[in-house]
């Protein structure tokens, strides 16, 4: 989708399909009047319920429900809107929707024209597309409405209505403009610049970047929470045959997911289950046991296994207590190690997670190698459920959540990737500020940099094609 700005009168069901007690077909566009008269008979009072007949062409009813009209720009596009609330049934608002286009080519009666010219079905999210474009919602409002819609769990949704409430843009838009402070300072010091030394002092230009920094770590902090509570995290299970991976996957899920068996091998597809914890979605993935295996089935499982591990962001490498003391094991186990620091960068965690608790001799326990493990990872039993809930706690931690005591924005990836570059300019900044007089071309351009990625979240500066990728993911009618 382009994001061209059409003017078009558009039309959607607004509602889900499906069955329901209410459905809304929505029109957006302008001078709606003709069409309005055509469907109810009568032109309607702004922002005010009318419980009337729909009708279609021969002035029959095709339902009976409520239409309301919204002049512009007091909608929720900006542009006239009129609303059908009828009967929630997935033909009766098909029939609805097709009477619409149908009226709006009928000619008026008056001017003999059609009624509304070039009314079109609406492309997913283009209501929300042209609530931004008039300035109705920015950039991050559009898609905290889009994150509403999609969130799945109580504390993604509160966080979504924070961020359509627009505390996220309020936040951005404080340190917009302590940036744009500091960078008239900054390019009126460039245009006299025998003072400026001397001027960047006296307005504590340092003293000013400085707070702008700190303001901005408190924002990425719950922006980075958001971005965890929407996207998740991928925590991949990983270690020898029959370490209990797949028991594991099913004691965090409540659910026999992953096939168990006593046989070493068991697990050859990936098997992957999102659970919540405290609200954040952890995609958990069991894989098959990582060996030397002639059985080609398997291979292609341990191939699978490590394809997962590469592209995790947290690894429970599991390990079998009954076995963990028996030379070839350890020896095994030190191998697959090697194989994760090879593969996965330095920031990605591993937890050592040493299973079957409840049958590992209580030698083992009180033994400087068990207390030499302990100090590494946790210890549980998948089978009785014994320190799953400690794991439930460490994954969140690994995950990087913290609760913010003023709640979290459902922030996006792009967000905190913004929010990133926006540091990495401010932190050149104070690197040329420090550096003074020479550096103040240097110094400008990067303050410069910094607003522009801050203004890449509220939408006031991007890449058209970027707007186009985040309003098709819409669904329609919104
Ligand atoms: N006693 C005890 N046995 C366990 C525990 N967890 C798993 N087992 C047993 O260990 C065996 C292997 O369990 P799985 O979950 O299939 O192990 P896996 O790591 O998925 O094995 P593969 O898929 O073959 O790699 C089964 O017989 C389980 O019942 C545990 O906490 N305690
Ligand atoms: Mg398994």
């Amino acid at each position: 989708m382009t994001l061209a700005r059409t003017t078009d009168p558009i039309v959607a069901i607004a509602t889900a399909s499906g069955r329901g007690a209410v459905g809304i077909v929505r029109v957006s566009g302008a001078r709606l009047a003709p069409l309005i008269e055509a469907l109810c008979g009568r032109p309607l009072k702004p922002r005010e319920a009318t419980y009337l007949p729909f009708r279609d062409a021969a002035g029959e009813p095709v339902d009976h429900g409520l239409a309301i009209q919204f002049p512009s720009p007091h909608s929720f596009t900006g542009e006239d809107v009129f609303e059908l609330q009828a009967h929630g049934g997935t033909v009766v608002l098909q029939l609805l929707l097709a009477r619409c286009l149908e009226a709006a080519a009928e000619p008026d009666p008056i001017t003999g024209r059609p009624r509304l010219p070039g009314l079109r079905v609406a492309e997913p999210g283009e209501f929300s597309q042209r609530a931004f474009l008039n300035g109705k919602i920015d950039l991050a409002q559009a898609e905290a409405i889009a994150d509403l819609i999609d969130a799945s769990t109580e504390a993604a949704a509160r966080s979504a209505g924070r961020s359509l409430s627009g505390a996220f843009s309020r936040e951005i838009h404080a340190l917009r403009d302590a940036l744009i402070h500091l960078r008239m300072l900054v390019e009126a010091t460039l245009d006299f610049p025998e003072e400026e030394i001397d001027f960047l002092q006296k307005a504590d230009a340092t003293g000013q970047l400085a707070t702008l920094q700190s303001q901005l770590a408190a924002v990425q902090q719950r922006a980075k929470q958001g971005a965890l509570l929407r996207e998740g995290i991928k925590v991949v299970i990983a270690g020898q045959p029959n370490a209990g991976k797949s028991s594991l996957l099913n004691a965090l899920a409540g659910a026999e997911l992953a096939i168990v068996s006593a046989v070493a091998g068991t697990t050859r597809d990936v098997v992957s289950q999102t659970i919540q914890i405290h609200g954040v979605p952890l995609h958990v993935v069991d894989t098959a046991g990582l060996r030397e295996s002639s059985d080609e089935v398997e291979q292609i499982g341990v191939a699978r296994a490590w394809g997962q591990i590469e592209g995790a962001d947290a690894v429970l490498f599991l390990h079998d207590l009954t076995r963990a003391g028996l030379p070839d094991y350890a020896a095994a186990d030190a191998e697959i190690l090697r194989g994760l620091q090879q593969k996965l960068p330095a920031s990605v965690p591993v937890l050592d997670v040493w299973n079957k608790q409840d049958a590992a001799p209580m030698a083992d326990a009180s033994s400087a190698a068990g207390a030499d493990r302990a100090d590494r990872g946790i210890a549980l039993s998948a089978k009785t459920g014994l320190g799953i809930e400690a794991l439930r706690e460490q994954l969140l931690a690994m995950a990087g959540w913290q609760a913010v005591p003023e709640g979290v924005y459902l922030a996006r990836a792009r967000h905190v990737q913004a929010l990133s570059q926006v540091e990495i300019h401010l932190a050149l900044a104070a690197g040329h500020l420090a550096a003074q007089a020479q550096l103040l071309d240097l110094l400008a351009e990067e303050l410069r940099l910094a607003q522009n990625a801050l203004n890449e979240i509220t939408g006031e500066f991007g890449a058209d094609d970027l707007l186009g990728v985040i309003f098709s993911r819409f669904c329609i009618g919104k």
